[in-house]
């Protein structure tokens, strides 16, 4: 049992326990989530006169820290504790305190019942558990190790590797024999024909090498190497030749698992990469600002170009820029035939800056064209994936002239359509996430049949659940999407065990411990995004138009409000009209202190200036709301709201206009998943306040390089700007101090560069284990595959059926 529990129950606390629980008894509400307990708890001690050390200090206080959600079923209470990152416990307490532990079928069940939705009599309900694939690969211990699978795994598999000489050196041989490029030997030739002779050569070749000038390139020598048995892809000079012999070399005499990654991470095989997007609405124009897109296609415009330039850097240092290796990257999404003036109609579009990588569209098949001629939500969009996958294919191998080495899904969508592909192509599989909506939604599983109509949660959740367990690998932006804080439940470990009442109930849907979890967090694009200090790089006439815009344009179309004293020192934030960024939270947060509004102005960029221009219902609602918050708090003449999506090249001049003036930015999310315009912020020297739920923890370091509010509390929000702008009036210092180290935290940690090497290595080592250890994962791929065909299909074509009728 959980000692926390046990030790309430063994001191004088345990009548306090009973007299809270007999309080949270009393209660309306059956389901309590955290922040309702903290809630009880905190009247709890108030009515009952206990001692600040007593709320956190006593076991208790600890209990209800930990304790994730009661449910009260019968006079019982069941609680889910979470004590340690990524696990629970689940307990059903009685009125007099008798302690029964749950299983987790037992907890699924009581959450049926809740709902009304537990019938024993009609038959037992589809459990699925994922548990059973894991037993036989490795796992992390420790929870602070999740999220740096490859170190990981690296360690582990090795260590058993090289247990085995003979055998190491085999694999080793094999693996070098099979890299090609467009049917071109790579590597190694037939000359050498047995793992002894590779290490004999390889000693030969190095001494070769070792006897040219280090910068002799490769093409001078590349017929003697070639009669040693070595093909293009050691190096581009013989310096680089040398270096990568003489790493394998150390890796066949004494491996170990840091010299085994340097040599993974040299070999030449990713030249093609695919990545999938698959809702679309995917272009490098006037697409943001649809409630579904926005951080996700910046990230991966960004990130194409980074990874183009990375992959044609590792092929000229691979020495292979003689064979007319021309890397290409490919993001694949869907052609939307009404695209309302975007390029989202074009098949093929070339993506700026880049030499070789496209955006490829290809259609949903027509089954109602009034639907499939244009946008379709994320939502809906479930019943095209399986044939989008199949036509997409086609057009795939035909764009590359050959299947990819690697394929990345990005959201639920894409990674469904990434797991069918990479399943009918046998390749390396990488999810991203962006956002998981399970955790969006609150109670989004408990009542799915009650959202089914708007959301479709059942099929987005069963597709998560089938391209997270057969991804190869997944890439997270933070430690916390996978599982979360000390007190807060990770994005995929939300997917650990749930309920879909009368559907299934998952028992165990992901093994957090697995090393298949890589934290690799994105970067921001440091052509458009740099520090305002940067003067040499930036235009007089962009800064001051974007200033003119910012502060005194009168222009009713595109602006709302005219600031008394422009000269106020800026508070900022940038983000579409969604609910969940919260803008109206803020727009509050500054209307109840008029302290705040004395020292500063705000400015805020939202899309659109009025209710007509949308079509999203969360969007009119926010629109409505911020137009009677500053009426409600007459903050006339205080702020200024922009109704204009502008280009990037614009947006970054907006933030390095707003620090030129010492403003600074805040993100007031109730959720943020990651969170780009973060790090816009703070590269461009802003002092950044950002929301403490999500990624924005992790990116900031609180009161070092930013500060942490939540958006929750209105008051404490306001007052903790308010003390930044008050000590930065007593000393200027201050703003430059924590503007230089945002701008030091975005350079040292979050690039591209960084993003992309880190990317590109991990998807070349799970590709060389999956070579090795030729990990036998058929049995879960096919268990998957059930649940596609037996629960998504069919629930796809019901969805496909309601859109015929539409
Ligand atoms: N953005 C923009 N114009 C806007 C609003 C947002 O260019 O009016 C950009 C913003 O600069 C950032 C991205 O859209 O690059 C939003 O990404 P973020 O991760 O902050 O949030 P998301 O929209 O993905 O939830
Ligand atoms: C989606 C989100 O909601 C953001 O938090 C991320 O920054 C963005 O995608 C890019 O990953």
């Amino acid at each position: 049992m959980s000692e926390l529990l046990q030790a309430v129950l063994d001191s004088e606390e345990r009548s306090d326990l009973r007299q809270f629980f007999s309080e949270i008894r009393h209660q309306d509400k059956k389901y309590l989530l955290r922040n309702d307990i903290l809630m009880s708890y905190v009247e709890y001690c108030n009515k009952y006169q206990k001692s600040a050390e007593f709320y956190s200090g006593s076991h208790l206080g600890k209990l209800i820290y930990y304790t994730q959600e009661i449910i009260l079923e019968n006079g019982n209470l069941c609680l889910i504790i979470r004590q340690k990152i990524a696990s629970q416990e689940f307990y059903r307490i009685t009125e007099d305190l008798m302690i029964e532990v749950l299983t987790i079928q037992e907890l699924l069940d009581v959450r049926d019942r809740f709902v009304n939705r537990y019938h024993p009599n009609e038959g037992d309900i589809l459990e699925l558990d994922f548990g059973p694939f894991y037993d036989y690969t490795p796992t992390i211990r420790d929870p602070k190790n999740i999220g740096k699978g490859v170190q990981y795994l690296n360690r582990y598999l090795s260590s058993k590797l090289f247990q085995d000489p003979r055998q190491w050196l085999e694999s080793m041989f094999n693996f070098l024999q099979v890299h090609q490029y467009d049917g071109i030997q790579l590597l190694i030739n037939g000359r050498i024909k047995s793992h002894q002779q590779l290490s004999d050569q390889i000693k030969r070749a190095i001494a070769f090498v070792g006897d040219r000038p280090s910068e002799e390139p490769y093409e001078n020598f590349k017929f003697d190497l070639q009669m040693m048995g070595f093909e293009p892809g050691w190096g581009n000079t013989a310096g680089r030749v040398q270096d990568t012999l003489s790493i394998l070399d150390e890796l066949i005499d004494s491996p170990d698992p840091q010299t085994l990654e340097a040599f993974i991470s040299r070999i030449p095989m990713i030249f093609k990469i695919a990545l999938v997007s698959s809702h679309g609405w995917f272009g490098q124009e006037g697409v943001l600002g649809r409630p579904d897109t926005g951080g996700q296609v910046v990230y991966i415009l960004d990130q194409v170009k980074s990874l183009e330039k990375q992959l044609q850097e590792d092929t000229t240092l691979a020495g292979l820029d003689g064979m007319n290796v021309k890397p290409k990257v490919v993001i694949l999404t869907r052609l939307i035939p009404n695209s309302d003036g975007t390029l989202c109609n074009q098949r093929l579009e070339k993506v700026y800056g880049t030499e070789n990588a496209w955006i490829l569209r290809v259609p949903l098949r027509e089954f109602n064209p009034k639907l499939t001629q244009n946008w379709i939500s994320r939502f809906e969009l479930w019943p095209y994936l399986e044939t989008f996958a199949i036509d997409a294919e086609k057009e795939l191998l035909a764009e590359l002239h050959g299947k990819p080495d690697l394929i990345i899904g990005n959201y639920s969508d894409g990674n469904l359509v990434a797991f069918l592909l990479s399943r009918r192509m046998k390749i390396t599989q990488c999810n991203i996430a962006h956002a998981l909506e399970k955790s969006k939604y609150l109670f989004s599983n408990l009542y799915w049949q009650d959202l089914e109509d708007k959301y479709h949660f059942s099929l987005q959740f069963t597709a998560d659940l089938i391209a997270m367990n057969a991804a190869n690998f997944v890439i997270s932006s933070t430690y916390q999407e996978i599982v979360g804080t000390r007190d807060s439940v990770g994005q995929y470990e939300s997917y650990k065990s749930f309920t879909m009442p009368d559907l299934y109930h998952v028992v165990s849907g992901v093994e957090l411990f697995s090393p298949k979890f890589n934290v690799v967090p994105p970067g921001v694009n440091e052509s458009y995004y740099f520090p305002y200090s940067r003067m040499e790089d930036r235009i007089q006439s962009d800064r001051e138009r974007v200033e003119d815009l910012l502060f005194t344009l009168d222009d009713p179309v595109q602006a709302y409000g005219k600031l008394d004293d422009p000269s106020k020192r800026p508070i900022f934030s940038v983000a579409r009209l969604d609910r969940i960024k919260n803008l109206t939270g803020l727009a509050e947060c500054f209307g109840k202190s008029e302290a705040l509004q004395e020292h500063c102005n705000l400015i805020l960029i939202a899309g659109k200036l009025r209710v007509e221009e949308s079509e999203d219902n969360e969007e009119k609602d926010e629109i409505v709301k911020l137009y009677s918050i500053i009426d409600q708090y007459n903050l006339h003449g205080k702020i200024r709201w922009l109704g204009v999506r502008l280009p990037k090249s614009a947006s970054g001049e907006v933030y390095r206009v707003i620090a030129d003036r010492h403003g600074i930015f805040v993100q007031p999310a109730l959720f943020e998943a990651f969170g780009l315009t973060v790090l816009e912020a703070m590269i461009s020297g802003l002092p950044t306040f950002a929301t403490q739920f999500g990624g924005p923890l992790e990116i900031i370091q609180d009161k070092v390089n930013g500060f942490y509010i939540n958006p929750t509390h209105l008051e404490e929000t306001a007052d903790k700007i308010l003390d930044f702008v008050t000590k930065c009036e007593q000393n200027p210092n201050y703003w430059y101090e924590i503007s230089t180290r945002g701008i030091d935290r975005v350079y040292s940690t979050y690039t591209w560069k960084i993003h992309t090497t880190r990317l590109l290595s991990l998807a070349r080592i799970y590709g060389f284990w999956n070579f090795i250890s030729k990990e036998n994962r058929e049995d879960l791929l096919r268990y998957l595959e059930a649940l596609f065909y037996l629960i998504y299909r069919p629930r796809a074509q019901q969805l496909l059926e309601q859109h015929m009728h539409r």
